[in-house]
């Protein structure tokens, strides 16, 4: 097309969701930088993996709706950060327009195109149209350990979600707690949190052999509950407390962080999808070396490797091979503790070997194999930031790479938030 006839190219991105008249504003300034305009709406993955949760809308819901506007002429997703550029030069574009909350983030696209940052629209937002249509779940921390804190700090970054409340036996804890992180009420009974605070649900981190009593008085209390692993050491205990939550229609979730980050479920999207083919063995390691035999981990009443570790390449194995036929544990034992373990399950058509150890030290790296290849995720697999699909033919590896948000835990707080608002207790 000769230059004087070429339309002006407009591009702007967006997530777009629950689209209200902040984001109508900004298409129509941007359409009228140019003749015709092209609008990135995210997917869903590239959303999780830049840390923005509690989207309201699927991808396919915000393409319509952005669709359906008169001054919008194509509609394209973005799928990962660093599509803008080879967008910008694949439609040949004129201007690049996003919201001035993003000043100077995209300069790096001015050798392409001209670069416009238009003004935001005050006082509207996707995250308070959000908040105002998720219930706020209020919740009660027990237990005033590191993990306790490091929930309290990362809470903040969800929304829909209040730290109402926090319990420790210890009262100078409990203090110490709630003026760190501007709680509301502090106790030193269990019973007199479920009772005399409004928590709807509670976040429990304490001691293992303790997570079962709790999980149990609040289910029946009537609260939801995110509790630390493992929710309980015994098979029955925990086919109690699942019992009791479908009864009452709550939610009970363990506290895997693992299986809520965004590197993980693409993993797992990738292996359904049948890029390896069929998988036949699911290998991962998770080792954490505990020299000081009088720590909690070395008890022999409540200690040991696979009670320490041992959920997280089990959570693997289970997520990618279902439940196993049959299982066997290897273990190297000190003072009536595992302090090596080898898990062996056997399936119907494949095989996983989960290894754990406070005793001995290991490669955290994960190998899932297949009929066709195989994934690698360097260590440590548990964070998932990075994997690799490999075959026969090296030259059509590929690589995948992903960033967390904070420390990692908001992703599991969020998605306690967003089951909690599907279920509606029976009480
Ligand atoms: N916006 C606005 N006024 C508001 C809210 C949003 O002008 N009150 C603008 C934003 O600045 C952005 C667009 O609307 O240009 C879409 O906003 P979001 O849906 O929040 O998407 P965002 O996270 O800003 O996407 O690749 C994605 C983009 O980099 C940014």
């Amino acid at each position: 097309m000769p230059k004087s006839t070429k339309k002006k190219v407009v591009i702007t991105y967006g997530t777009y969701d629950m689209l209200h008249v902040g984001h109508l504003n900004l298409l129509r300034r941007a359409k009228e930088l140019g003749d015709y305009l092209i609008v990135g709406v995210t997917s869903e993955d590239y959303d999780r993996s830049r840390g923005k949760l509690n989207v309201h809308q699927s991808t396919d819901q915000r393409v319509e709706a952005v669709k359906k506007l008169d001054f919008v002429d194509e509609v394209i997703v973005e799928k990962h950060k660093f599509q803008k550029e080879s967008d910008v030069v694949k439609y040949d574009v004129d201007v690049f327009a996003i919201g001035d909350d993003w000043v100077g983030k995209f300069d790096y696209l001015k050798p392409y195109c001209k670069v416009v940052y238009i003004p935001r629209t005050e006082g509207i937002s996707s995250t308070q149209l959000r908040a105002k249509k998720l219930h706020t779940i209020n919740v009660g921390i027990v237990g005033t350990g590191r993990i306790a804190h490091r929930f309290a700090s990362e809470a903040k970054h969800v929304s829909s979600l209040e730290l109402t409340a926090v319990m420790s036996r210890n009262l100078t804890h409990v203090e110490e707690f709630i003026n760190k992180h501007d709680i509301l009420y502090g106790f030193q009974d269990f019973s007199e949190l479920l009772i005399g605070s409004n928590v709807d649900a509670v976040y429990i981190a304490t001691p293992h052999e303790t997570h079962f009593k709790y999980a149990k008085q609040a289910l029946l209390a009537g609260k939801h509950v995110l509790c630390e692993k493992p929710i309980s050491l015994e098979p029955n205990q925990l086919k109690e407390l699942i019992d009791i939550a479908l009864a009452k229609k709550l939610v009970l979730l363990e506290a895997v962080k693992t299986a809520f980050f965004p590197g993980f479920e693409k993993l797992l999207s990738e292996i359904k999808k049948g890029k390896i083919g069929d998988v036949i063995e699911v290998r991962a390691s998770f080792s954490k070396l505990i020299s000081d035999k009088n720590q909690r981990e070395w008890s022999s009443a409540h200690g040991g490797a696979v009670t320490e570790l041992a959920t997280y390449p089990l959570l693997l194995a289970q997520k990618i091979l279902g439940e196993s036929k049959c299982r066997s544990f290897h273990s190297i034992i000190e003072n009536d503790v595992d302090g090596y373990t080898t898990i062996i399950q056997e399936y119907d058509r494949g095989l996983s070997l989960s290894s754990v150890g406070i005793g001995a030290k290991t490669e955290g790296s994960a190998i899932i194999a297949g009929t066709k290849g195989y994934i690698y995720v360097p260590a440590p697999w548990w964070l998932t930031k990075e994997y690799f699909i490999r075959y026969e033919n090296a030259s059509m590896e590929k690589r995948y790479q992903f960033e967390l948000d904070g420390d990692g835990l908001r992703y599991e707080i969020s998605e306690f938030v967003t089951l909690r608002n599907l279920c509606t207790p029976t009480n």
